[in-house]
């Protein structure tokens, strides 16, 4: 709530900026897509990330403020990315996903830049389901979907609500939430058995899985023992700034 004054200065100032971390096949580190993630170059306290922004992003006047800010930068470097394979995902928070108007406009912003709708991805967080606006959400991604938009359910797992969310959201990837993941990983474990699940479940519904948080070797390897060909992570990547961003297809 102490950086609600600055946000208008901190859009006009182009303050906001979005990162982005490679999403990358497990098995030979072949880059297919990335996930943007804001942060906020803030003149005296630094770079800061989400965490620390938390409510603004979910409060009702600002939230949509700043994620159609975070639209256009995503807009912007998927119009420099034009015609390479794969697509951008960037994520929203339920408020930020309520209703047709959304979703609209969402798909209005694509047109405008020609850029096809498949190329971009929304990830919403499980956390979504706590909200009492289920039905809005759900009209917004079935709009999203339909017209060719992919849908990721992020933090898979953690949730209250994680199969119901399964049932009830078109959903194309699942994020495996890296808890499951970003364990020390030297022996059977449960996070290694929930992981191990979520991937079959995943396979089963015919859903493509990311494994987030990869962090280690082993961790890749164990993932790919259980059937999960794609994921992100500090092992082949943290965020990065645009302009360090190697291109789709590149080997990490
Ligand atoms: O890198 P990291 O600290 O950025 O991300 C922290 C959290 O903030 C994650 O849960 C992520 O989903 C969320 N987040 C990152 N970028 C955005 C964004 O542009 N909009 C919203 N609503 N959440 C974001
Ligand atoms: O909730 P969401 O999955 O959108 O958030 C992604 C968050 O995870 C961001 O804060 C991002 O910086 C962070 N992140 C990305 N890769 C790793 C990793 O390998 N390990 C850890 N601990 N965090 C990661
Ligand atoms: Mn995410
Ligand atoms: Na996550």
């Amino acid at each position: 709530a102490e950086y609600l004054a600055e946000i208008p200065h901190a859009i006009a100032r182009h303050e906001l900026e979005l990162f982005y971390q490679p999403i990358v096949d497990l098995r030979d580190g072949r880059i297919l897509a990335e996930e943007a993630l804001l942060r906020w170059r803030h003149p005296i306290r630094g770079l800061l990330t989400p965490a620390s922004f938390q409510t603004l992003l979910n409060h009702h006047a600002w939230g949509p403020i700043v994620q159609d800010q975070v639209l256009s930068l995503a807009l912007d470097h998927l119009a420099r990315t034009h015609d390479v394979p794969g697509y951008l995902s960037v994520n929203f928070t339920g408020p930020q996903l309520r209703g047709a108007s959304t979703a609209r406009h969402i798909l209005r912003r694509l047109e405008a830049r020609d850029i096809p709708f498949h190329r971009l991805c929304v990830e919403v967080t499980e956390s979504v389901a706590l909200d009492l606006g289920i039905a809005e959400v759900i009209e917004a991604l079935e709009l999203l979907h339909t017209a060719g938009v992919r849908v990721a359910l992020d933090d898979f797992g953690t949730g209250y609500a994680s199969l119901q969310h399964l049932r009830l959201f078109p959903i194309d990837v699942i994020k495996i939430d890296r808890s499951f993941v970003c364990t020390t990983v030297h022996s059977e474990n449960d996070a290694d058995k929930i992981a191990h699940s979520i991937v079959s479940l995943g396979q089963s519904l015919d859903k493509l899985v990311i494994a987030e948080g990869v962090e280690t070797d082993e961790q890749r390897r164990r993932l790919i023992e259980f059937g999960c060909r794609t994921g992100q992570g500090y092992l082949f990547s943290r965020p990065l700034l645009e302009s360090e961003l190697p291109p789709r297809g590149t080997r990490l």
